[in-house]
């Protein structure tokens, strides 16, 4: 006989209690935080869906190896093993640190990229944007068109549309794209993958007009697994295999290893090119640290060593692919809109279907997001018209799961907390702005339900 049951491959050895409150303790809260679950307490919240982004529970050795941390200001042994740990899997002959990804970003940008340049991806996540904005260049997103469909199914959505690369390289000439990026997985596309195929079809064309490749490698890890479980021809690879042969195709990567590095924080910046690190380390020592340390402590860049490898483990990610999944066929199975299929870290409401009587006007994600606070305090994040305006092409609620934090029932919670919601979709209302700020409004915005 074989076990099917498949479980959380870990226990757990310290425990960080959380808080139920009563819906009418929610319900002042909510309306005291000017229905914006940013500005929630998080103590107020029981199951917390907001990020996915360094809220990784790490295991024992990451916090042996955090005692190991040496402080020394250059030099330190403790860059040297985390150095040597991302060689080991992304191969790239540079390996500069910094705080977070972000601050990946805006060293490659502002080193690469001039006014007037365009830099395509298969879509740039929000920091991404505003890093090659900031310098003057144009962020083009390029994915395959199926990713704009919530309900359809593709084995990788988070692929790039190579024709639209190529004819934008034709438009706008070889020598005004610095640089191409791919983001795995692809995050505002629903967390879907981008297939190794993809990666050299992309490849291909730039390096015949000469662009670098570089990744987004955040969610590395689970783009990898994707790619052993559906990609022909992978299944028998390990994902320490195929994530090298998905960083071979590249030129160079920005991280942030508040996700697959499963650290609480931390990222960093690789290339090949010998002139560019040369500059990118000029401007780390400017803003982030010296090249040793890039703005973290030592014991950060030994929890980024280990939660590295850790994230590449087959019965980790295999837990982690299953149990996201669980979430989304489950609530899907009962009629549930989602983005299709289910992604690595999160799970996508497609809120525009669930709630078809609210206008994207009056804000359907946020409508959604508050009642799942309301109804079981949970905290998700709207992915919609609050967040990019009325240019937003879909109102999604995104339920990220941070790694290894939570178990199999506090998963069969939300599950159980969204089909009582849905249940009783047609009873819930529409919000309006009482104050938003000129930009990023989602973080600071204040509403009211219309009609109150
Ligand atoms: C998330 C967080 C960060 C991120 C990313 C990709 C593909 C770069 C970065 C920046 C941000 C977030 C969103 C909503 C609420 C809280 C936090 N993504 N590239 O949750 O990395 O944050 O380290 O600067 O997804 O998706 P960093």
């Amino acid at each position: 006989m074989s076990i099917r049951t498949i479980i959380e491959p870990f226990r757990i050895k310290s425990v960080e209690p959380i808080r139920s409150t009563t819906r009418e303790e929610r319900q002042k809260l909510i309306e005291a935080a000017g229905y914006n679950l940013f500005l929630v307490e998080s103590q107020a919240i029981l199951i917390d869906l907001l990020t996915d982004s360094g809220t990784s529970a790490m295991s024992t050795e990451q916090w042996a190896a955090m005692m190991r941390g040496d402080e020394s200001y250059a030099g330190s042994p403790s860059f040297t093993r985390f150095r040597d740990s991302v060689q080991s899997i992304f191969g790239f002959r540079h390996v500069i640190p910094t705080h977070q990804g972000r601050a990946a970003e805006r060293i490659l940008f502002g080193v690469m990229c001039r006014p007037g340049n365009v830099v395509p991806n298969n879509t740039h996540f929000d920091t991404t944007r505003a890093n090659c904005e900031f310098t003057g260049a144009v962020a083009l997103d390029i994915p395959i068109p199926e990713a704009n469909e919530p309900s359809r199914i593709h084995p990788f959505k988070g692929n790039m549309d190579v024709t639209k690369l190529a004819e934008t390289i034709q438009r706008e000439g070889a020598v005004n794209i610095p640089l191409v990026m791919l983001t795995v997985t692809n995050n505002s596309g629903g967390g879907q993958p981008v297939s190794i195929a993809n990666i050299r079809a992309v490849k291909e064309i730039c390096a015949r007009h000469g662009i670098p490749l570089y990744i987004d490698a955040c969610r590395f890890a689970e783009n990898a697994y994707f790619i052993k479980l559906r990609e022909p021809g992978y299944a028998g690879k390990t994902p320490r295999e195929i994530a090298k042969e998905m960083f071979s195709y590249a030129d160079g990567c920005t991280m942030s290893a508040k996700k697959d590095g499963l650290a609480n924080i931390g990222g960093f910046l690789c290339t090949n090119d010998d002139k560019l690190a040369q500059q990118e380390k000029d401007v780390l020592i400017l803003t982030e640290g010296f090249p040793t340390y890039g703005g973290l402590a030592g014991r950060d860049l030994e929890a980024i060593a280990v939660g590295l490898n850790e994230a590449l483990e087959e019965d980790y990610l295999h837990y982690r692919i299953t149990s996201t999944a669980f979430l989304g066929n489950h609530i899907a199975s009962e009629g549930v809109p989602i983005v299709q299929p289910p992604g690595g870290h999160a799970i996508y409401l497609d809120a525009r279907a669930f709630l078809p009587h609210i206008p994207p006007s009056q804000f359907p994600g946020i409508a959604l997001a508050i009642e799942l606070y309301l109804e079981g305090g949970i905290r998700s994040v709207e992915i919609g018209t609050l967040m990019f305006g009325e240019h937003a092409k879909m109102d999604l609620v995104r339920l990220a799961i941070p790694r290894r934090v939570y178990t199999q029932s506090h998963i069969e919670y939300v599950v159980e907390v969204i089909l009582d919601v849905w249940r009783r979709r047609q009873n819930i209302r529409g919000y309006e702005l009482t104050h938003e700020a000129k930009f990023l409004r989602h973080f600071t915005a204040q509403l009211r339900p219309i009609g109150s």
